[in-house]
C-alpha cells in the first residue's frame, strides 16, 4: 500500500521554493505523491514504502538545497 510522511522543511522563503522541493520530492522513485505548505513549513508526501524510505526523502530535500530539521 501507499504510506504517508509528513516533516518539517525549513528555508523556503518564496512560493517557487515549495515548487522546488516538490519537484525534487516527485523525483524520487517510489514516491506517488507530495505537497508542500509554505505557511507551515511542511511537506506531506505518499509513497510506497517497499521503494522509498522516510529518510530518503529528507535526503532529497537536503539536496535541493533546504533544511530537513532532526527530531529532538
Ligand atoms: Mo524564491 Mo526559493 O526566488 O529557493 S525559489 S527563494
Amino acid at each position: 500500500g501507499v504510506a504517508s510522511e509528513s516533516f518539517a522543511v525549513e528555508g523556503m522563503t518564496c512560493a517557487a521554493c515549495v515548487g522546488r522541493v516538490e519537484r525534487a520530492l516527485g523525483k524520487v522513485d517510489g514516491v506517488v505523491g507530495a505537497s508542500v505548505n509554505l505557511a507551515t513549513e511542511r511537506a506531506s508526501v505518499q509513497y510506497l514504502p517497499g521503494t522509498v524510505s522516510p529518510a530518503e526523502l529528507h535526503a532529497a530535500v537536503r539536496e535541493a538545497g533546504y533544511e530537513v530539521p532532526q527530531a529532538p
